[in-house]
């Protein structure tokens, strides 16, 4: 009895197995009935490959050059997966035109970091029509746009800046440099406008600075996260006021940038201005190490890994979680030589 029932168990599973490889065959243009919508809100996905659009937004920074590798890579090397690349170079009526094609094809899949906060409802709200998944990596839409899109992978920006902030009040205690009175003047070097880590990373730095009566922010203005603007607006800064003691940079990059400035003006970048970023290339460990930046806080670039995941485990039916967070730590002259041989970007 116990055998019979085991053959026939047998045979239901081999049919279940069949009949469900089949029915993949049939995939979207065969007319197969449409799946039922798994608990991600999407029909897995059960023909291969898996066509996935994914739009970047530039290549700005070492941070995004490293971060583009590894989503590309991912993809590449996953045999289910075929992948569709669009850079935006920094534009976002190309980001929009890229994901407007990308629905237009019908992909099965949007990877997308979108360059500011808002301004793509309309398309979003295109590729929901279209019942085309849309995955936000590394930089999100504002709140009010977020129902568009299925989940987001990357760093808490807030929080980074939070980091940074509280390194910052830590250090000038120990070395004496803050007596909770006298004014610390601090220059801020921000992100792409609009963005959602300029955005995000003020607000953090400013939950630690609200705290500290005498820090001053008097300076703060976009870098666009490159070295070159970076570079130029720390000039003006100097120039206007050559009393600043700290840079704040949204990233290494306008640190870099800005390291080049102090040192242009005659003063010495990490003594004399004392330099706090986000990122954790190896630009601005070597800064460290060399003394000529302080502080980096790590904001991990290598999501692809994470990517497929995702994408696998929603084509599988299963439900994403709505925020996905990378781990990331803080690094200054403490840590930083010791971390450097094994840093991957
Ligand atoms: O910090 C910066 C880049 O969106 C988190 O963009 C990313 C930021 C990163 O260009 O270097």
């Amino acid at each position: 009895m116990k055998r019979m029932l085991t053959v026939l168990l047998g045979i239901a599973v081999v049919l279940f197995v069949f009949g469900g490889t089949v029915f993949a065959n049939g995939s979207k243009e065969a007319g197969a009935a449409p799946a039922a919508t798994s608990d991600s809100g999407f029909a897995p996905i059960t023909h291969r490959p898996i066509v996935v659009g994914f739009s970047q937004i530039g290549s700005e920074s070492e941070w995004r050059t490293a971060d583009t590798a590894s989503v590309q890579q991912s993809l590449k090397g996953d045999p289910d997966l075929q992948m569709i690349y669009s850079d935006a170079q920094q534009k976002q009526e190309n980001q929009i035109q890229a994901l407007r094609s990308f629905v237009a094809r019908k992909v099965d899949v949007i990877l997308f970091t979108a360059l500011v906060e808002t301004g793509y409802r309309p398309v979003l709200e295109e590729a929901k029509a279209a019942h085309i998944p849309v995955i936000m990596i590394d930089r999100d839409v504002a709140k009010a746009d977020q129902d568009l899109r299925l989940t987001i992978m990357g760093s808490d920006f807030v929080k980074e800046g939070q980091k940074a902030g509280t390194w910052l009040a830590d250090y000038l205690k120990k070395n004496g440099l803050d007596d909770g009175k006298k004014k610390i003047d601090i220059a801020e070097l921000q992100g792409t406008t609009g963005s959602a880590p300029a955005i995000e990373r003020a607000k953090g730095f400013r939950d630690i600075s609200k705290d500290h009566p005498n820090w001053d922010i008097a300076h703060s203005q976009t870098g666009n996260f490159t070295s070159s603007e970076g570079k130029a607006v720390m000039e003006a800064f100097l120039k206007a006021d050559p009393n600043i003691q700290v840079l704040y940079a949204h990233n290494d990059q306008m640190a870099l940038g800005a390291i080049q400035a102090i040192k242009e003006a005659g003063k010495v970048p990490g003594k004399d201005i004392i330099i706090v970023s986000m990122d954790g290339v190896k630009g601005i460990f070597q800064a460290i190490v060399a003394g000529e930046s302080n502080c980096t806080v790590e904001c991990n670039p290598l999501l692809g890994p994470q990517a497929v995941q995702a994408i696998h485990d929603l084509a599988d039916g299963k439900k994403l979680p709505g925020r996905i967070w990378t781990i990331e730590g803080v690094f200054d002259a403490t840590n930083a030589a010791a971390a450097l041989p094994t840093r991957q970007y």
